[in-house]
């Protein structure tokens, strides 16, 4: 399908804001794709919260059954006298029992919490300080993928990416990224990371066509989004959610696809994009490892793993690695 820019368009891509210039180029792609970064306004970090307590999103719960049963255990393989960073850090409701095992070890917390999003790190910070003995919370508001924070205090580090967020990337960036944070860890420094096992499809299937629709919501999100920030005119139930299992990629895939023919105006663009019925706009990939697709990527970023902590079912696993 082709896409143009209408004639009497004005614009011109240099006053593109970063959105604008990662809308037109994933919609003027073949096939059409946008980044699931593009989900975490205010509205879509609300809806992935309340993805993570629906009774299919076991992810979240899994994770965090495995900090409550080993947090003391995890930080104390980690090191001592730990300053402790979490990338992509959202509300970091998880993040809490990692820091009150740490605060039962040492005198001083130092926690600073990176994302994105402002709105999810006020919540962070609001529900962190000052409920936990000696724990100081200083949250960095930026995007970590393009600028990884260069945090130099005294002590070890101990470097949070849970979540399964790493599944997210594309192999080559995880690899890419994994570079980017061994070059801001000192020798002894420790990595955190949270990986969403391959398991039964039909329990993937679930976790991402959830009978409450919450995951399609955040999936259209991007579309509402779109059309909230940038004056695009999509009707969300002329697109549907999908959600499918690709096995020989080791992922699931979300796609919007496209009901019926029909042209869409953005008007931030000064273009008009086009949809056969069937069309689909390639939203995000949730990559599921294996111990041995994680211990490949890891060796691939400068990492190794030293050690693995799961649940009774091995749906997740928490891997501390150094450098
Ligand atoms: C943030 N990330 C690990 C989630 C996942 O499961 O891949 C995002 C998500 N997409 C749909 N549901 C949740």
């Amino acid at each position: 399908m082709i896409s143009f820019r209408t004639t009497s368009s004005k614009i011109s891509p240099a006053a593109f804001t970063p959105l604008a210039e990662e809308v037109l180029a994933g919609l003027s792609a073949c096939p059409k794709t946008l980044p699931p970064k593009l989900f975490y306004d205010e509205h879509g970090s609300r809806l992935f919260e309340q993805i993570t307590e629906l009774p299919e999103y076991y992810l979240t719960r899994t994770e965090r059954e495995i900090f409550a049963e080993y947090a003391t255990e995890i930080v104390s393989q980690a090191g001592n006298n730990l300053t402790l960073v979490e990338l992509g850090a959202g509300s970091a409701s998880k993040t809490r029992l990692l820091v009150e095992a740490l605060a039962r070890r040492q005198l001083r917390v130092g926690f600073y919490p990176v994302d994105v999003s402002a709105s999810a790190l006020r919540q962070a910070v609001s529900t962190l300080n000052g409920h936990i003995r000696n724990l100081r919370v200083h949250p960095i508001v930026t995007d970590y993928s393009k600028h990884m924070p260069l945090l130099s205090f005294p002590g070890q580090k101990l470097v949070l990416f849970i979540g399964s967020t790493i599944g997210n990337f594309e192999t080559d960036e995880a690899v890419e990224f994994l570079r980017r944070v061994r070059g801001s860890l000192r020798p002894g420094d420790a990595l955190l990371l949270g990986f969403d096992m391959v398991k039964d499809p039909s329990q993937l299937h679930a976790a991402y066509n959830d009978s409450q629709g919450v995951t399609a919501q955040f999936n259209k999100n991007v579309l509402a989004r779109i059309n909230r920030e940038l004056g695009g005119q999509f009707d969300l139930e002329e697109f549907d959610h999908v959600a499918f299992w690709n096995p020989g990629m080791s992922r699931i895939e979300m796609h919007l696809e496209s009901r019926l023919e029909q042209k869409v105006w953005v008007r931030d663009l000064g273009m008009v994009f086009h949809f056969a019925a069937g069309d689909r706009i390639h939203t995000e990939n949730s990559y599921k490892f294996t111990s041995s697709s994680i211990a490949a990527m890891l060796s691939r970023g400068g990492f190794r793993p030293e050690r693995t902590w799961t649940d009774p079912n091995q749906w997740f696993s928490t891997v501390l690695a150094r450098r």
